[in-house]
């Protein structure tokens, strides 16, 4: 065990707890390894790993140890299929209690009528809501009266045969390339099979969102449900002109706000910026910028609330009930007041980040940030994306390899990074820590070069991953992550 030392304390990670929460740790990892030893080392491990690194993955976080310690209880016991008070499982009181305060917490911080916490993922997140939305929009007649037997057993005629069948089940999302997610009916997710779908994209010269063209696009194709929100876009949204489209077509308004609710719930979008008001359903995970535990949340307006409360067991399997504790947790800390500078310091730093890469001549898609995400096109150093995060990874640089707007490499090894800054900013990183790294990163990538085998296959200049190890240790132990913990 090795001592990690206070020197920037960060409300964010309990440092002012770091005795209480070690000594849970130490004891909880003694209790694991009676067990199983190996799991108590990967779990050492891991913290190791996070610590040595600079994470930059934009859909990464650090939770804290109260969301962290929430989790490891015998709230994982519990059945508790069903919704408030309304549970198919007896002794479901406790559960009831912590479900009702992620629920209220959550619509407090969002200004929500309604919230559903009882979601896994973003993606289940999704599906509870496309789900909700049909119900209450659409009377969908049954497989039998179909003459389908079997959904396991459709082809893709038939599922075709059946969008067909069950009335306008069509659905506008961002393109996947552009930046929107799979779940916004995309053939790999069951949102592709569900839906008839259109993407818009972005303006070809600004790599902006055209709500003129998507305007037109809608009118075109009048979808049912209009979906906003992205995963790998690095500009803001505004919601209030995306409602208005969606109003003149008669489609459902949903954003899925899993990438930017950080941002929301701490203030730095707000307006026309802000989802919540603008949506009629609104979707997110709690893990990203919120900074809370793997999970998901719906909020809605009461128009479509009956239906995403039926989520379970309509869509989702029991609720992780430990889980929903801990999204009460993070969700009552991110109505404190600390919650909004942290927002402010995620887009500031990205700000700083992307400055960085620009003065330095790195070409970034639409020329900049202004929330969380930069997205480096990295055919400017000659290399795919995948040759780029494999060379930084060498460097122990975390990000991942995305799709830029007209990929000449394909989804798989694409042309760009995505970088967030969420992560490094709760460890304490400011404007002038992320300017390093923006130097550190194109350090390594002007120090690659593709081998001319494939579109894997690299090679870096002796001693670059050494040196910018070494940068980064200096970087990562002046922000500490968990500060005094002592494992
Ligand atoms: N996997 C998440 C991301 O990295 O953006 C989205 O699902």
């Amino acid at each position: 065990m090795t001592a990690e030392s206070v020197t920037t304390p960060s409300p964010a990670l309990g440092a002012e707890y770091a005795e209480t929460a070690s000594a849970a740790y130490a004891a909880a990892l003694k209790v694991i390894e009676s067990v199983e030893p190996r799991i108590a080392d990967a779990t050492r491990q891991e913290l190791a790993d996070q610590r040595d690194s600079l994470k930059l993955i934009a859909s990464e976080n650090y939770a804290s140890p109260a969301v962290l310690l929430t989790m490891g209880t015998w709230f994982s016991d519990k059945y508790a299929e069903g919704t408030i008070g309304h549970r198919f499982y007896a002794a479901c009181q406790n559960v009831d209690t912590v479900e009702a305060l992620a629920a209220e917490h959550a619509r407090e911080l969002f200004g929500a009528p309604y919230a559903y916490a009882q979601p896994h993922s973003g993606i289940d997140a999704n599906l509870v809501a496309y789900w909700a939305i049909l119900n209450t929009r659409i009377e969908a007649p049954g497989l039998a009266e179909l003459g389908v037997k079997n959904v396991n057993d459709l082809s893709e005629a038939d599922w075709e045969q059946l969008r067909t069948k069950m009335g306008n089940q069509r659905l506008m999302g961002m393109s996947l390339d552009t930046g929107g997610h799979l779940t916004h009916g995309f053939r790999p997710n069951i949102s592709g099979k569900m839906f008839h779908q259109r993407s818009y994209g972005t303006d070809p010269e600004t790599g902006l969102l055209d709500y003129a063209k998507i305007a037109e696009a809608a009118r075109e194709f009048k979808p049912l449900i209009l979906v906003a929100g992205y995963s790998a876009y690095p500009r803001r949204v505004n919601f209030a002109k995306m409602r208005e489209i969606a109003d003149e077509v008669g489609a459902t308004f949903m954003v899925d706000m899993a990438h930017f609710a950080g941002l929301v719930a701490g203030k730095v979008f707000t307006g026309d910026e802000d989802p919540v008001p603008h949506a009629h359903v609104t979707t997110t995970t709690t893990h990203k910028s919120l900074r809370g535990p793997r999970g998901g949340l719906v909020l809605a307006t009461e128009e479509y609330s009956g239906a995403v409360d039926k989520g379970c067991p309509m869509v989702l399997g029991g609720p992780l009930s430990h889980v929903m504790a801990a999204k009460a947790v993070a969700l009552a800390e991110a109505r404190q007041p600390s919650f909004r500078e942290y927002a402010q310091r995620i887009a500031d730093n990205a700000k700083a980040l992307a400055d960085g890469f620009l003065s330095r001549g790195a070409r970034l898609v639409t020329g900049g940030t202004d929330n969380h995400i930069v997205l480096l096109d990295v055919t400017s150093f000659g290399l795919t994306g995948r040759q780029a995060e494999s060379a930084l990874l060498d460097a122990g640089v975390v990000t991942n390899r995305n799709s830029i707007p007209a990929d000449p490499n394909g989804a798989w090894y694409t042309s760009g990074i995505r970088f967030g800054t969420p992560a490094l900013t709760t460890r304490g990183f400011g404007a002038d820590d992320f300017d390093r790294v923006a130097e550190l990163v194109v350090e390594v990538l002007k120090n690659t070069q593709p081998d001319g085998t494939s579109k894997a296959k690299y090679t870096v200049a002796d001693g670059t991953a050494e040196r910018v190890h070494a940068a980064s240790a200096e970087l990562l132990s002046a922000n500490p992550l968990y500060p005094g913990l002592m494992l």
